[in-house]
């Protein structure tokens, strides 16, 4: 109490995926607790608010030059870091994922006259260790950003222990959950209001819903599959929500399978808070999942969901109360738990208050917020 509010930069991925979303809505909820906030990226995050007071964004170009095969983003990064660091007088920079932004960060601090500090807080969310940092040519780098970063921590236990394994990490890792605001992903009055489903749904249909970046790690085929099986027993509708590599897969097996009419690629969507407030499960096939932030804010929407036992999704998921986990590749198991939720109202509801209970609980932005807060003063306090 009475402790003066933080001038804090953040840097992440601003195009649509969970680190870049972790990053905007920390960057959200430290605003409206009072700190200073700026945002340091070549993009405006795509669901940052850059109306709310506190909230600040400084682009970083990238100056276009022939001998530029690769243009050097990370150089111009870091010269920008620095230079909102002195202009600001930043007491940190919170970096999500370690490279670029971890090694940025370390260089823009060296570039700052002696004496000036300024904390570096690098947050790893997992494809930077799980598929990145273990190739060769990033391992070293996404192990001295780790090293030489003041504060280090990862969304899940799971993500702790594959650090661990892949690196010689000389920082603690502290495990900071993800988190969802409840006042923007929470259940709807009445998931049966047909207003919410129109056009998305035919009246009677159950809406099993996947978002994510199709890529190969999220197995979304898996969900066509579980789809083809469920919509043989039940009426339903399948949305997808996102775009990326197996878009074009997903839609080729749709048509194959003869369920092309039932299944809608919906593309980006930033108000995702919608679609899950109309849904009645959430499909999560994932090979790889370092957390899973699409299943909590389907959790906060109470929508129960089916996911694979993989990464840190066990952290999240609760098997057989707030959804069902299955082994990766198991599309028979999961079209098994699927329709098991679906054809036992009683059940299902039951499931969709455990999942916002926890959701709105254990993983609300105000429990988990005061812990990166907390994390920030202790580095400014010596702690
Ligand atoms: O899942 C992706 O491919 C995107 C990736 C990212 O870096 O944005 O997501 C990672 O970070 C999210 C936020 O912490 C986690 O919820 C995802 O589980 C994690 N993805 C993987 O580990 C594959």
């Amino acid at each position: 109490a009475g402790a003066r509010p933080l001038r804090i930069g953040i840097s992440c991925y601003p195009s649509s995926g969970g680190s870049g979303v972790v990053a905007t809505e920390l960057g959200h909820q430290l605003a409206a607790r009072g700190h200073q906030v700026h945002f340091i990226s070549h993009d405006v995050p795509f669901r940052l608010d850059l109306t709310r007071p506190g909230i600040h964004f400084h682009p970083v170009e990238v100056p276009s030059y022939p001998l530029f095969t690769y243009p050097p983003y990370d150089l111009a990064l870091a010269t920008q870091m620095a230079a909102v660091a002195e202009e600001w007088q930043l007491d940190l920079l919170h970096v999500h994922y370690a490279i670029p932004h971890a090694t940025a960060a370390y260089l823009a601090r060296a570039m700052l006259r002696p004496g000036r500090p300024l904390w570096v807080v690098t947050t790893l969310h997992g494809t930077d260790i799980t598929l990145l940092g273990t190739h060769p040519s990033f391992q070293r780098i996404v192990e001295f950003s780790i090293n030489r970063s003041d504060a280090v921590t990862v969304v899940s236990r799971y993500l702790r222990d594959a650090t661990l394994a892949a690196f010689r990490v000389e920082r603690p890792l502290e495990v900071i959950p993800n988190f969802v605001d409840p006042a923007v992903f929470h259940p709807p009055a009445r998931r049966d209001d047909p207003a919410l489903r129109r056009g998305l749904a035919e009246p009677g249909e159950r809406i099993l819903l996947h978002i994510s970046n199709f890529r190969p790690a999220k197995d979304a085929p898996a969900v066509i599959a579980v789809f083809a099986r469920v919509c043989r027993q039940v009426p339903a509708r399948l949305l997808l929500v996102g775009h990326g590599p197996d878009v074009d897969r997903c839609a080729h097996m749709a048509r194959q399978l003869g369920i092309a009419d039932r299944v809608r690629f919906l593309g980006e969507h930033t108000d995702v808070a919608r679609l899950l407030a109309a849904a009645d499960l959430f499909l999560l096939p994932s090979r790889q999942e370092a957390f899973g932030l699409a299943a909590l804010e389907a959790m906060a929407c109470g929508v129960p969901v089916i996911a694979a036992r993989t990464g840190g999704l066990p952290e999240v998921v609760e098997h057989g109360r707030t959804g069902y986990l299955v082994p990766a590749g198991d599309v028979e198991g999961m079209a098994r738990c699927a329709l098991d939720l679906l054809r036992d109202p009683a059940r299902h509801a039951a499931f969709a208050r455990a999942a916002v209970e926890v959701a709105h609980g254990r993983f609300a932005a105000e429990a988990i917020v005061p812990r990166y807060e907390a994390l920030y003063r202790r580095l400014l306090g010596g702690g």
